[in-house]
């Protein structure tokens, strides 16, 4: 996709966002699942992960962007705005502890969709005055993928965030398929997930099911 303007942003489908971690995908090369969670139906990609230097932090993005370049699926970098620039991702997204959205906009606005990670209602607030682009709701449940987050805000949580600023609102942590469908009501425009494609004995298949209690919720079933 390469550099991304206003009205690009405008046209990300935040549905079904697959954030991965290597460690969860069960012995199977990263590629090959997110390739398959794409075929599903993940909307967008974030490689996260935490444990790699940044070197091989560079080559698994590099592994996984021309299959999403290929299908139109915007490829996310979790935390550094450095190498989300020099792989040519289409965004990053920043925790409440990463470079701050001014600082990161001061390198990347206009080459960069930016997401933040909200944890308070004031948060997103923040997020929005600053520029972001989108905000994720972290966490609405707690999860086992990762545990030194904030308290669990819940769906009332995502509601809240959802009433207080007009950019695209996706949420992460603990969403499978009994829940999403309660975060796209309450007024998400996605879900992010780890654990539910990432670990799933078939990452297509869970992805489909996902997609489709998105679809469905949005539509009013
Ligand atoms: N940020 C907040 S919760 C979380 C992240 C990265 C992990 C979500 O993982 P899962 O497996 O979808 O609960
Ligand atoms: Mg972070």
């Amino acid at each position: 996709m390469g550099p991304v303007s206003d009205s690009e942003n405008a046209r990300i489908d935040y549905s079904l966002y697959l954030v991965t971690d290597s460690g969860l995908a069960m012995g199977r090369p990263l590629p090959d699942v997110v390739r398959a969670a794409v075929e599903g139906g993940v909307t967008c990609v974030q490689v996260r992960e935490k444990d790699l230097p940044a070197r091989a932090y560079m080559e698994r993005l590099l592994a996984v962007r021309p299959l999403l370049r290929e299908r139109g699926v915007p490829l996310f970098v979790n935390d550094r705005v450095d190498i989300a620039l020099a792989v040519e991702a289409d965004g990053v997204h920043l925790g409440q502890t990463d470079m701050p959205l001014r600082m990161a906009r001061r390198i990347a606005a206009g080459r960069l969709i930016v997401g933040v990670s909200c944890e308070t209602v004031q948060d997103a607030v923040d997020a929005e005055r600053g520029g972001a682009d989108y905000v994720s709701v972290s966490p609405v449940f707690p999860t086992p993928t990762k545990t030194d987050t904030a308290p669990a805000l819940g769906i009332d949580g995502v509601r809240a965030i959802r009433g207080a600023v007009r950019l695209p609102v996706v949420a992460i942590g603990g969403i499978n398929g009994t829940n999403a469908g309660d975060i796209i009501r309450v007024g998400a425009d996605g879900i992010c997930v780890v654990s539910a494609v990432l670990s799933a004995p078939d990452p297509r298949d869970a992805a489909a099911a996902l997609r489709g209690i998105v679809e469905r919720a949005r539509h009013g079933a």
